[in-house]
């Protein structure tokens, strides 16, 4: 509190000078950002808004302004909703569309990178970056450039130190836990290359300098295909509604690949209260503490912020289970990483069901179920959605935290017509 001296006319005085030093720091932090971001006054400082909105975490403790100080990034909660649906002038949002692939993947990646043009991009141009852990092909690069002629694109090189082992990983512990595993069959058990790719995933793709000026991203995989046409921008839609993570399937792990994976996740969480939000999405991990139901998003679509990563919360996530070393000891996927940590960093309605999204990975489809208001759009049947099939998650996702009516009511259809079918054939 500060008291201001008695006596009208010095009052008066002070106050005008307060006044002056708040407009002077006002102005001056205003014309930073225009300068940064090369906006027009205004739309300047929404955009601005919403960059330092979404971090994860609030509130946030003394250490954790000083490590986005040292980051170069604002922090503000991300609860502190801002009004960003006026975006006249429409300044662009800075998502991005990202594939990490091979160079035998060209087929597949220029099949999904199709579909997406067709279906959304050849309307909004967003620019694709795309990743590997070896030089990208030159047939690769023609190949792609061509597929989104009017999208910038870019190929980028894995630094070694994000797809190697780190110091603290036994190799030869890391080489027969992969044959032990392969010996029972676990998917990917056997494998080196997945592992490192589900590392990579899990803490360093948001890292690679070509993804430094976005705040949002769409992951898209070779041989994924979509389904139906995408009108709206769910990148803006992001951006308007303060959402941090979207996703269209959600399943359960495979238990053999994570056995230590929730252990390590409690450690965490006992250790650093002060990242678990009070009001997170946990819940639908499962009912007890000690017990993970294996819910995750699938990690192969995702359509989420870059900031949601890069905050601290995350990283002291990651470091900590990286530590751990079940990324190479056991097959810790990225699904359930992010989606554990999703849950735990972020509220509901941070979350979001892209339900219009009409999507395919093998051997799993999402299809919107909204019919007839999907009709025409899509080249799929709603009623064969997985979302409410016993295998998925989603489900218990509309229970705990609402929506889904349509797809509910396209799933009785679909019990309906299996069984007349069934009531035919007999
Ligand atoms: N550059 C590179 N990309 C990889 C490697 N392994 C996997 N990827 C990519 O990482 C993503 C996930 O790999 P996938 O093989 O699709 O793994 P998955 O989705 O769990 O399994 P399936 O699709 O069922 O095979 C895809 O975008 C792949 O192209 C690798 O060794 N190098
Ligand atoms: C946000 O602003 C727009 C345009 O100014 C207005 O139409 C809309 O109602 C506002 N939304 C909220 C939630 O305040
Ligand atoms: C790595 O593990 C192997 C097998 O358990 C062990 O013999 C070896 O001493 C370990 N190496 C280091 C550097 O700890
Ligand atoms: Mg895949």
């Amino acid at each position: 509190m500060i008291t201001l001296p008695r006596g009208r006319t010095l009052r008066l005085l002070i106050g005008t000078i307060l006044v002056a030093i708040t407009l002077v720091c006002l102005s001056n932090s205003l014309s930073a950002q225009d300068s940064e971001y090369g906006f027009p006054n205004g739309i300047a400082e929404k955009a601005y808004l919403n960059r330092i909105l979404h971090q994860p975490g609030s509130p946030y403790t003394r250490a954790d302004v000083a490590f986005a100080q040292r980051a170069g990034i604002t922090l503000v909660a991300v609860d502190s909703v801002a009004n960003n649906s006026d975006t006249l002038g429409k300044p662009r949002v800075r998502g991005v569309i990202v594939m990490l692939a091979r160079n035998d993947d060209l087929y597949g990646a220029k099949n999904a990178i199709g579909q997406l043009e067709k279906r959304f991009n050849h309307k909004y141009h967003y620019p694709y970056v795309y990743l590997n852990d070896e030089p990208f092909s030159e047939d690769f690069k023609t190949t792609m450039r061509g597929i989104s002629p009017e999208s910038d694109v870019q190929f980028g090189l894995v630094p070694k130190e994000h797809w190697s082992y780190p110091d603290w990983i036994n190799q030869t512990v890391a080489a027969n836990a992969r044959s032990e595993m392969a010996a029972k069959d676990v998917i990917y058990g056997g494998s080196e290359s997945y592992r490192h790719m589900c590392r990579f995933n899990s803490g360093f793709f948001f890292r690679h300098p070509l993804l430094d000026q976005y705040d949002y991203y769409w992951r898209v995989e070779p041989s994924v295909e979509f389904l139906c046409d995408i009108p709206d921008d769910p990148f803006r839609y992001m951006q308007e509604n303060n959402k941090l993570y979207g996703f269209t399937v959600s399943l359960y792990e495979f238990p053999e690949t994570i056995p230590t994976l929730w252990k390590t996740v409690r450690q965490f969480m006992n250790e650093h209260p002060s990242f678990v939000r009070k009001d997170n999405s946990m819940r639908w991990l499962g009912n007890k503490p000690d017990e993970y139901n294996l819910c995750h998003f699938w990690s192969n679509f995702e359509i989420a912020s870059l900031h949601l990563w890069r905050s601290r919360a995350y990283l002291e996530f990651f470091n900590y289970l990286d530590k751990a070393g079940g990324f190479f000891y056991e097959r810790w996927g990225d699904a359930p990483v992010h989606s554990i940590a999703v849950s735990m960093l972020l509220k509901p309605a941070q979350i979001h069901f892209f339900n219009e999204i009409g999507y395919y990975h093998n051997p799993i489809m999402h299809c919107p179920v909204d019919q007839p208001a999907m009709a025409g759009r899509c080249q799929c049947d709603g009623s064969e959605t997985f979302d409410l099939q016993h295998y998925s998650c989603t489900g218990r996702w509309f229970d705990l935290f609402g929506g889904g009516e349509a797809s509910r009511r396209a799933f009785k259809l679909q019990q309906e017509r299996k069984r007349a079918e069934r009531s035919k054939q007999s």
